[in-house]
Formats: C-alpha cells, sequence, structure tokens
C-alpha cells in the first residue's frame, strides 16, 4: 500500500480536558508520522465552511456553533493506507458504538464532542489538510 496523508482535528472537547498530548501519542504510537500541526479557533463562519458538506443535515448548526466553542488542533498525517487506518484509530462517530481502545471510546463524551475528526477519503483528507496549512507548513 502506497504512504499516503489523513487529516486530523482534536475537537474543543478533547483540548479542553487537556487530552492533547495523550490523543497525539496514540497517534504517533499507531505509526502515522505528523505532517503539520497546530492550535487554532475556527469562528462559527469558519466553521461552517469546513464542515459545507454536512449544510443539510440537522445538526449543522450545533456542529458549528460547537466546532467554534474553543481551541482545535488540526493535523496533517501520513502512514501507509492513512485515510482506513485513522479512522479505525478514532472509532465509530457515536463512542458509544466506538470500539474498545479507540481514541473516541477512551475520550470522546457525546456523539457532537467526539474528540477527533477523520478524513473519510483521500480527496477530503487533501481539501481539509490545505484548509488550514499551507505548503510551507507541511514537513
Ligand atoms: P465522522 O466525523 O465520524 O466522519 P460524520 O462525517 O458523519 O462523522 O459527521 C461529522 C461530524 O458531525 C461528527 N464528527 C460529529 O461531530 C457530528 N455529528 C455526526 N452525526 C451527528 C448527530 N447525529 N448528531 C450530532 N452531531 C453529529
Amino acid at each position: 500500500m502506497a504512504t499516503n496523508r489523513t487529516f486530523t482535528m482534536l475537537k474543543p472537547d478533547a483540548v479542553g480536558a487537556g487530552n492533547t498530548g495523550a490523543i497525539t501519542k496514540m497517534i504517533e504510537e499507531a505509526g502515522f508520522r505528523i505532517i503539520a500541526m497546530k492550535k487554532t479557533k475556527l469562528s462559527e463562519e469558519l466553521a461552517g465552511r469546513f464542515y459545507e458538506v454536512h449544510k443539510e443535515r440537522p445538526f449543522y448548526g450545533e456542529l458549528c456553533k460547537y466546532m467554534s466553542s474553543g481551541a482545535i488542533v488540526p493535523m496533517i498525517l501520513e502512514k501507509e493506507n492513512a485515510v482506513e487506518d485513522f479512522r479505525k484509530l478514532i472509532g465509530a462517530t457515536d463512542p458509544k458504538k466506538a470500539a474498545p481502545g479507540t481514541v473516541r471510546a477512551l475520550f470522546a463524551k457525546s456523539i457532537d464532542a467526539n474528540a477527533i475528526h477523520g478524513s473519510d477519503s483521500d480527496t477530503n483528507a487533501e481539501i481539509e489538510g490545505s484548509f488550514f496549512f499551507s505548503q510551507f507548513e507541511r514537513f
């Protein structure tokens, strides 16, 4: 399998609870290399743009409010089979359904405050990574 990239974002619940280090450690121990990383905060408008694909979903408004409620830590990650392996590492969207030992099973509070985002395809990984990082911020 070719080495490729995915995009992740530690969400306000995880960052606010002081779990940035613990989750980043899990990510690195699972074999992902951090290509880009920063701590930042989205406005509601920017969160709306990031989650534009979910515009028609009933939870869109709440999701944008929530994602702009506190600091987040976006990252670009590299590993063989990155997108699929990362989705396995973070577990199901609903922490009640997330497999034991996954990031969401360990750290997520609810389906919306679910600790972490992971891209669902190579195409979205590139779009989402480019939303936060320029080519000069990737190492
Ligand atoms: P995932 O992040 O696991 O790919 P998506 O893409 O279906 O999940 O949803 C994007 C984000 O929207 C989720 N990370 C979660 O925070 C939020 N979300 C998804 N489903 C719900 C829901 N039923 N109620 C509230 N928030 C939701």
